[in-house]
């Protein structure tokens, strides 16, 4: 029988959120890194992602699922062991709640400081804009979480699972862009319990390892060779930021695209 097989790219928060799933049940997986990820033409990809995103699952059957919320559910459905979920109906629907804000709203501003840092998208004052206004919205997230967290150990509630799988990898990436929850915060000790746990510790390092070499594609990123992708909740906080000019210089440039049509 060969191995599941995770199409992802280290950054990706919405991979990690699957990886630590996957770590967390002690499944194992073979990682592959798309080739001409960044553009939507690699054809391999296409034909298990036509949306050519990552992180997309191939099973040990050649099954393809994409989209990491369906991904993780696969992964709880199959593998119920141990739970990344409560058996409470109410729980759960939290946990789902604070996975679909996230991975909407929260993530649009990393990607976007992405934008700004890695591919160098504004410069001066616009750039000094964008960025006042991802910390604001950075730290108003923080505080949503610190409200979601109340007195319960994890996101999830009694266990580690789903809201702190999508979490984390998100919190980290705030962190490396200089956005830290205050030391001694509710936020800060659940980070650090997070990262005491090996399937997120692993994930976590696997992302800041791979962060250094997104600075050298901004050359590839200027010359079109690597399109990004501006779609959904992020399209929309770069106009809703101030950077409308961001999208049209990059529509010009032809190093912007949107989703794939099937
Ligand atoms: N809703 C999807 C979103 C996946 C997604 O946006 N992945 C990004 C990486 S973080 C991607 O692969 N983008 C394609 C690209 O940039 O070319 C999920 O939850 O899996």
């Amino acid at each position: 029988m060969t191995k599941l097989t995770l199409y992802e790219h280290p950054l990706s928060p919405y991979a990690q959120k699957v990886k630590m799933a996957l770590r967390e049940k002690n499944i194992g997986f073979d990682c592959l890194m798309p080739d001409a990820i960044g553009t939507g033409t690699n054809q391999t990809f296409l034909d298990v992602n036509p949306r050519a995103e990552v992180p997309a699952l191939v099973t040990e059957k050649g099954e393809a699922i994409f989209d990491s919320t369906i991904i993780f559910d696969y992964i709880e459905d199959r593998w119920p062991e141990p739970p990344l979920q409560s058996s409470d109906p109410f729980e759960r629907a939290r946990a789902r709640m604070i996975e679909d804000v996230l991975d909407t709203q929260y993530e649009a501003i990393n990607w976007a400081l992405g934008e700004i840092n890695f591919f160098k998208r504004a410069e001066g004052k616009l750039k000094e804009i964008l960025v006042n206004y991802a910390e604001k919205q950075t730290k108003g997230y923080f505080a949503w979480l610190e409200k979601e967290l109340g007195g319960n150990e994890w996101l999830t509630g009694s266990l580690f699972g789903r809201a702190d799988m999508t979490a984390l990898p998100l919190v980290a990436g705030s962190m490396s862009f200089g956005f830290t929850p205050k030391e001694g915060s509710k936020l800060s000790d659940w980070v650090n319990r997070a990262l005491a746990r090996p399937a997120a510790a692993q994930t976590v390092e696997e992302a800041a390892g791979s962060r250094t070499g997104m600075e050298n594609v901004a050359d590839a990123v200027k010359q079109g060779l690597f399109k990004r992708q501006y779609r959904d909740h992020r399209l929309e906080w770069m106009i809703k930021a101030g950077g409308l000019e961001v999208v049209e210089k990059g529509l010009k440039a032809g190093n912007i695209r949107f989703a794939n049509d099937f």
